[in-house]
């Protein structure tokens, strides 16, 4: 079996994606998502220019050897670009294997540790009362676990909820230039604690919850809201400070016994190493997308395993279907699977050129049982959705100084 053909396909059907397919002579193809958010086309130019023409005549079925030319090969490693671009590839490769063989991805990693995978929805509002409206909801529906965001009065813009009430989707997909948001520290910490105190007086304890500082926070001050926030018995805080220097997180550690996950912008397992050996965190949140594929996930999950570490990989929605159902088969597999990041079911335009079957109950995502990754695309419906240009905001304090998004 050779490899004829890559292609790398670029819509926005809402929000920008990034696709690539992988044809082979046999007929069989396999599909991964390339979508690096914000920085869309370098990847796109990255596979076109530096990695289909190195793909064609390769065997798909030699996963691990195909990974392994394409990040030792480079003489270049790591870095968002180039493992997102690999993650796509190797993301494809596993879904031609299972499309040969006739089997759910899941099962060529050793078959179900789960039969559900638990997932945690997001409660957006610009109160406390409209978030704890929105939880109430989810619970209602029957999530078992649920992340709180909720602006912060005072502070000019949204952080982390929905700008203007606009669909999350459309939100992340429609800016020509980076806004600006104004953070500051010390109205943040004064608001948090009394969202989870009000949450945990309506819904009380059975309800897990969450909560992402999105890298906000030094250690000490990360440190502090961990302590504040141990009454309200949260699942994890994430990003509670950037992982740059893990050391920080040692530090957090130290001070409080709040759970603590990071990782969504990690790219391979050397990220996470020292964060994970020395047991500073409870939950890894890298991506298959970003984290280079379902052949490094493999390797991520056996190692945070023994670490007492477990997986929750990073689901917004800047991550394509391909990369929701990677996530399904890697989470139903996943011996340390703790829980999976879960943002809906994608808007009619998503679900125009993303064909997949996702089926939710008592707030678990059941497996799929299609061969390969169970998830196909709709290249004439692509052609109808043009990239355009889009950014994240970037984040300033009150003086203008630039900040962690
Ligand atoms: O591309 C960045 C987004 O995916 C990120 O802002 C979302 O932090 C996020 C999350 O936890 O979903
Ligand atoms: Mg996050």
């Amino acid at each position: 079996m050779k490899i004829t053909n890559v292609k790398v396909l670029v819509c926005r059907p809402g929000r920008n994606f990034v696709t690539v397919k992988i044809e082979t002579d046999e007929g069989v193809y396999g599909i991964g998502d390339a979508t690096l958010n914000g920085r869309e086309m370098a990847v796109a130019a990255y596979l076109e220019e530096h990695i289909a023409p190195c793909l064609i005549g390769k065997d798909p079925l030699q996963i691990e050897d195909v990974w392994q030319y394409l990040f030792k090969g480079a003489y270049w490693r790591k870095g968002p670009v180039t493992m997102t671009a690999i993650g796509a590839v190797d993301m494809a490769l596993w879904d031609i294997f299972g499309k040969v063989t006739n089997m759910p991805v899941y099962q060529l990693l050793g078959g179900k540790s789960r039969h559900g995978v638990t997932v945690y929805a997001h409660a957006n509002g610009e109160s406390i009362e409209e978030v704890l409206t929105n939880l109430g909801q989810f619970i209602d529906q029957g999530y078992k676990a649920v992340r709180l965001q909720c602006t912060i009065p005072n502070q000019k813009g949204t952080y982390g909820t929905l700008e203007g009430k606009k669909n999350y989707y459309e939100l992340q997909g429609n800016r020509p230039l980076p806004p600006e948001n104004e953070w500051c520290t010390r109205k943040y910490m004064n608001f948090i604690p009394e969202l989870f105190k009000q949450a945990r007086e309506q819904f009380g304890y059975d309800i897990e919850l969450l909560h992402d500082v999105h890298s906000r926070l030094t250690p000490i001050e990360a440190a502090k809201l961990g302590k504040m926030l141990e009454p309200y018995d949260l699942m994890f805080l994430e990003d509670s400070v950037t992982a740059d220097n893990q050391q920080g997180y040692a530090q957090i550690r130290q001070h409080t016994t709040t759970p603590l996950a990071v990782g969504e912008i990690f790219n391979t397992v050397w990220d996470a190493k020292e964060l994970i050996e020395t047991q500073s965190i409870d939950y890894i949140r890298t991506a298959v997308s970003h984290g280079g594929g379902i052949t490094p996930m493999r390797k991520l999950s056996d190692f945070a395993a023994m670490h007492h570490v477990r997986m929750a990989p990073h689901g917004a929605p800047d991550l394509s279907p391909i990369a929701t159902m990677a996530h399904l088969h890697i989470n139903t597999w996943a011996p340390n699977f703790g829980i999976q990041e879960f943002v809906g079911f994608g808007t009619d335009e998503i679900n125009e050129v993303f064909k997949y079957e996702l089926n939710i109950k008592n707030g678990m995502l059941l497996p799929s049982e299609a061969p390969g990754l169970g998830v196909d695309i709709d290249e004439e419906a692509m052609k109808k959705y043009e990239y355009k240009r889009s950014y994240l905001p970037v984040s300033r304090l009150e003086d203008g100084t630039l900040w962690n998004w």
